[in-house]
């Protein structure tokens, strides 16, 4: 089972890396990865269990995040109804919009332990391909929150951490345009 003291926090190489792309279908030993990240993300998401075993609530994760510069990301949260639960392997943007949106109340990081000041401007859509855990191609749609996460997320991936685009003279610059989810 997946701990707190897996997870590696800023400062640690892997967070600044590119990752390297999975083959495909995925060996056992990557398919197991998966398995055990979902299972922390879901497992944070659980008080009884968050709270005995002093896990921060998580909506996604991404390899680097436990030192493994590998391709792999997990999400999994619910949002307006609907299920966002995916295990993505070689995840890639492959189209957005040109308007932006930012969570009003900023972004956090399971490798980031204090909360930082700012807002973080994304693409309000994404089109994302990738592969399941069987190894069959996917291509999602994601608009609002959950293209934020899945932004954030294929970030760690390309060793970019959610601060880097806080505008470092006024953090809360709000670019024309640019849609606020609440
Ligand atoms: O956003 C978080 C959350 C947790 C429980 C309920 C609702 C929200 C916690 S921070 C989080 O999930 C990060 C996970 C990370 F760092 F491992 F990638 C992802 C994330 C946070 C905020 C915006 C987008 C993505
Ligand atoms: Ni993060």
């Amino acid at each position: 089972m997946l701990l707190m003291k897996d997870i590696v926090r800023d400062g640690h190489p892997a967070l600044r890396n590119k990752s390297i792309e999975v083959d495909l279908p995925p060996s056992e030993e990557d398919v197991y990865l998966l398995n055990q990240m979902m299972a922390f993300i879901k497992n944070s998401q659980d008080e009884e269990i968050a709270n005995q075993y002093k896990l921060r609530s998580g909506v996604g994760l991404a390899a680097p995040q436990l030192g493994i510069n590998k391709q792999l990301v997990v999400i999994h949260f619910r949002h307006n109804d609907k299920l966002y639960s995916y295990h993505l392997i070689n995840p890639k943007i492959i189209s957005h919009s040109v308007e932006k949106a930012f969570l009003s109340g900023g972004e956090g990081c399971l490798s980031v332990d204090e909360p930082i000041e700012g807002l973080v401007v994304r693409n309000a859509r994404v089109t994302v391909r990738a592969f399941d855990i069987n190894g069959n191609p996917l291509k999602l749609r994601f608009k609002g929150y959950p293209a934020i996460v899945i932004q954030h997320e294929i970030d760690h991936l390309n060793g970019i951490m959610f601060y880097d685009y806080i505008n470092k003279q006024n953090p809360y610059h709000i670019p024309d345009q640019a849609v606020e989810i609440e």
